[in-house]
């Protein structure tokens, strides 16, 4: 449980000087350590952004992390982010661990004052969730900023098919249907991580990738799940442990169907062991007046049906989401020259430095955060009463399985 917040013993951001550099420090260092060390390192040389310094970059092996520090630009490494989130000198924390340390982390940064950006998703269970969030909105009071890392709202290509979604090019959405399909467990004897646990990573696919599938079916069409029906399903169900066999306690693949507001139907399905397949997330729109689809392995892509032509030339075209007419490509290179997925988390870097310095909540905010929470929980609800969920807000069932 978090403690209140000990308000007058708080430092506030709104005061801190713009001509002291906003002091970050980083916790976690592997896959996602080193893409966010990525994208800050590289913001300043294609985006306008506040000063800010790389200070430190904290994980629990001390040789290891300041062996990552000195390669991924950090002045500095520590082993105990308690100690680092207590400085005066960091101003920002950016949570790259694993998913059963963020409330706590977040939690006590916020407290301790500190603007903060977390990883997807928001924690491992609802209850985590909506203390994150609770404490997000007290820090906000005092002028500190939260940011959830859903980057593939950053894809410049996505950005635009909202864009084109809000602009009413599509007329009104009918529904919505995104795949994110992965192979990296298709064997079964890849080992045991903390990904594969249930207390360190609260699910398996649901958490990790689906949360980015429904984040995604949201943020593209400005509308939230109401209703969901899901399965989940443990193909593998144990791997190679440090000590011998270990029982897999989370999912490798969920299918899920949701009715959102708006009168709009959607659908996930999300695998881990889709073999072949290597991080492709697929997503397609259906409108009245056009359609959309959407291939992350062709990111700078977008595939365009405006069904208002006239029907002999009608067709998805090709859009090269390229020009510096296209959301943050203007910062990159001339238009054609294209960008990768890691350019995602520059921009979102980019964002969350820029809402700071205007005093401004970031997006997506812990809030849209809980709120796919509440989504991956209700389908695993679902999917073990073997039910159809209403009221994601409520969580209650409304049909009970056969
Ligand atoms: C899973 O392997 C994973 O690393 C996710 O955790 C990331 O969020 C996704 O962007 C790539 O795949």
């Amino acid at each position: 449980m978090t403690t209140p917040a000990r308000s007058d013993q708080t430092p506030s951001p709104t005061t801190h000087p713009k001509s002291v550099p906003l002091g970050v420090a980083a916790i976690g260092y592997a896959f996602m350590g080193k893409a966010h060390s990525n994208a800050w390192r590289n913001v300043a040389s294609f985006f306008n952004v506040p000063a800010f310094e790389q200070k430190v970059l904290v994980g629990r092996d001390a040789s290891a992390v300041a062996e990552a520090a000195a390669k991924y630009g950090w002045a500095e490494s520590a082993t105990d982010w308690r100690s680092v989130i207590e400085r005066d000198d960091i101003h920002i924390i950016d949570v790259c661990a694993p998913g059963w340390m963020h409330a706590e982390i977040a939690i006590a940064a916020l407290e301790a004052g500190k603007h903060v950006l977390v990883e997807k998703p928001l924690a491992n269970t609802l209850a985590e969730a909506e203390l994150m969030t609770a404490a997000a909105a007290e820090a906000r009071a005092r002028g500190v900023q939260s940011m959830i890392g859903f980057n593939y709202r950053r894809v410049p290509a996505l950005a635009l098919a909202r864009e084109l979604i809000a602009e009413g090019r599509l007329g009104t959405i009918r529904h919505v249907r995104a795949a994110y399909l992965q192979d990296w467990l298709s064997d079964a004897e890849s080992p045991m991580s903390w990904r594969l646990r249930r207390e360190t990573a609260g699910s398996g696919a649901l958490g990790d990738i689906a949360s980015h599938a429904i984040d995604q079916i949201q943020y593209l069409t400005g509308q939230t799940a109401l209703e969901a029906s899901g399965m989940l399903k443990t193909f593998v169900t144990e791997r190679p442990g440090p000590g011998g066999p270990e029982a897999v306690t989370v999912d490798d693949a969920v299918w899920a169907t949701f009715w959102l507001t708006g009168d709009l139907g959607a659908s996930v399905e999300a695998s881990r062991v889709a073999t072949g397949q290597k991080n492709s997330l697929k997503i397609e729109v259906y409108g009245t007046a056009g359609s959309l689809m959407f291939d992350l392995e062709n990111l700078n892509e977008l595939q365009f049906l405006d069904a208002t032509a006239p029907v002999r030339e009608q067709g998805f075209r090709r859009i090269l989401v390229n020009e510096p007419e296209h959301p943050y490509l203007e910062a990159w290179w001339p238009q054609g020259h294209i960008i990768g997925w890691e350019h995602t988390f520059t921009h979102q870097i980019r964002d969350f430095l820029t809402a700071i310095a205007a005093g401004e909540s970031p997006s997506p905010s812990f809030e849209d955060g809980l709120q796919v929470q509440r989504v991956l929980d209700a389908v695993e609800t679902s999917a073990k009463n073997k039910s159809t969920i209403t009221a994601v807000e409520h969580n209650s069932l409304i049909a009970e399985g056969a």
